[in-house]
């Protein structure tokens, strides 16, 4: 073969490589935080774009850096650190010329160093994205430390360079990821646009700020509704680099930005796309303490849990199922895996996930199988995952629940209905009482999957987790974090049947049944 057929065929190797990597990491999937409906025909069977398989271009890109927007499988809990600065993360921004998890002073000396010739130029040293390392990207890292820069470069959620126009004022937000970070940053007072799923939260989010616009859901937002509102940055959910790239050509002059908040990685914080996100939105939005001071809190969380359930025996642990409550008549359930959030909280709280037998556990979100196989598997918990409000535009009337509901009869007649059925009438989890529906803050909230994990960890063990108080913990994420006046003590329902700790009636407003 001469050059140009070698080059030729290794072009061709590498494209197969990144489409096949990518559907083995579901990189193509747009929707895998929705329930799907697939038996019964529902109104969003039909409105949900299909996963689009085109994208193969853009998966050349994470090539120049470690696979940011892959998950690290993991099945056991291990211990991990309590705070950014003592865990192996590398903040990707340019500007972070020595690869720590901040930009600050010792990168503006590392960068002198490089261009004196004592150091070796690092991926994110060139500041300016120019090519070359040289005085200009000192200026801009020094602009960076001091809040002064006019832009900021960096890698999104899918380790694509992206170039963001600072300041960003205006802010339109897609999912309740989102909004709820830009409450922890206290940025609610500049956001112009929400999207569908928002929109239906707005008086719990945004109580304060009435002139925000909807427009409309994520996976087809009203364009000329976004450019109308005249927005600096748009913090979109839409989780692939087509879909992020579609929404860019769509909106001239609006910085585009994925954040990776799809990607929590609660069982290996150092590849946590969540994380970087948080931290990158911190320089975004001039919030860098903020921003490390709540990474910190959830990363503590998440070291309490593991420093427990990572003492267990495998013999100790308690099997569970977990997958999206049953909102059709399917026979089929997708059982969430080691990709998903919740497979990943499973993992975290020291539950044994039922789906790990399944060829697939380690390479996927989640794995259907027929519900009458789920007899053999045969879990000691189950717990049902509820979406209220989806990004493709949908409200599910059953089970309500979450921080805009008090009343618990429709989760309860869920229950009961769900445990009734022949299929599961026979089951160890059934029999005992230990089937729990779970809102969809515990996967879908701005604690990336951390406030499920707290919660499943005091059901599976309370013994372990005897000073653990789930309330406490999400009422200060509450209070503290998302800094609302809304008080658990009185509302929201988000566990199902709720639990009793110290006394107190946990996962449903008190006097609630
Ligand atoms: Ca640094
Ligand atoms: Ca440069």
């Amino acid at each position: 073969m001469n050059k140009t057929m070698i080059a030729g065929t290794l072009i061709v190797i590498i494209i197969i490589s990144s489409v096949l990597i990518g559907f083995s990491q579901n990189w193509f999937q747009s929707n895998t935080t929705e329930p799907e409906p697939t038996a019964t025909p529902k109104p969003t069977a039909t409105s949900e774009p299909t996963p689009t398989t085109t994208a193969s271009p853009t998966t050349t890109t994470t090539a120049t850096t470690k696979p940011t927007a892959t998950t690290m499988p993991t099945t056991s809990p291990t211990i991990q650190p309590t705070t950014v600065d003592t865990m192996d993360l590398t903040l990707e921004i340019y500007g972070n010329a020595n690869m720590d998890d901040k930009i600050d002073n010792t990168d503006l000396t590392y960068i002198s160093n490089i261009i004196a010739g004592s150091k070796t130029a690092t991926t994110f040293a060139d500041a300016n994205i120019d090519g070359v390392i040289d005085a200009k990207d000192i200026d801009q890292a020094s602009a960076i430390v001091t809040g002064t820069a006019t832009q900021l470069n960096l890698l999104d959620g899918n380790g694509k360079n992206i170039t963001v126009s600072l300041p960003a004022n205006r802010i339109i937000v897609e999912y309740i990821q989102n909004a709820e970070l830009v409450r922890i940053l206290g940025l609610e007072d500049q956001v112009v646009g929400i999207d569908y799923a928002v929109d239906k939260m707005r008086s719990t989010y945004f109580p304060n700020n009435t002139g925000i616009v909807s427009v409309g859901n994520m996976n087809s937002p009203d364009y000329e509704a976004v450019l109308n509102l005249n927005p600096d940055i748009l913090l979109t959910f839409s989780n692939t680099a087509t879909a992020v790239a579609e929404k860019t050509s769509k909106l001239p002059g609006v910085d585009v930005v994925f954040l990776g908040l799809y990607y929590p990685n609660v069982t290996a914080p150092e590849d946590s796309q969540f994380l970087q996100g948080i931290l990158k939105a911190g320089y975004i939005f001039n919030k860098v303490p903020r921003a490390t001071e709540y990474a910190n809190w959830l990363l503590n969380l998440t070291s309490t849990i593991s420093t427990k359930t990572s003492t267990l025996t495998e013999s100790q642990k308690h099997s569970v199922l977990i997958y999206t409550y049953p909102y059709t008549t399917s026979t089929t359930i997708k059982e969430y895996a080691t990709l998903d959030t919740l497979g990943q909280v499973c993992i975290l709280a020291g539950g044994s996930n039922v789906a790990k037998s399944l060829p697939t556990y380690l390479t996927a979100s989640s794995i259907s199988i027929e519900a009458e196989k789920v007899l053999q598997q045969d879990p000691e918990y189950i717990f049902l995952h509820a979406v209220h409000y989806t990004f493709g535009g949908f409200t599910y009337a059953d089970p309500q629940q979450g921080m805009d509901i008090n009343d618990t009869t429709s989760i309860q007649s869920c229950l009961q209905q769900y445990k009734s059925q022949s299929v599961f009438a026979n089951l160890t989890a059934v029999k005992n009482n230990n089937v729990y529906i779970i809102a969809g803050d515990f996967r879908n909230n701005a604690m990336g999957g951390v406030l499920g994990a707290v919660y499943m960890a005091k059901i599976l063990y309370p013994d372990l987790f005897s000073d653990l108080n789930p309330q406490a913990i999400h009422q200060e994420y509450i209070t503290k974090y998302l800094r609302l006046d809304y008080n658990l003590d009185t509302s929201g329902v988000f566990l199902y049947p709720a639990i009793t700790v110290n006394g107190d009636t946990v996962g449903i407003p008190n006097g609630a049944s």
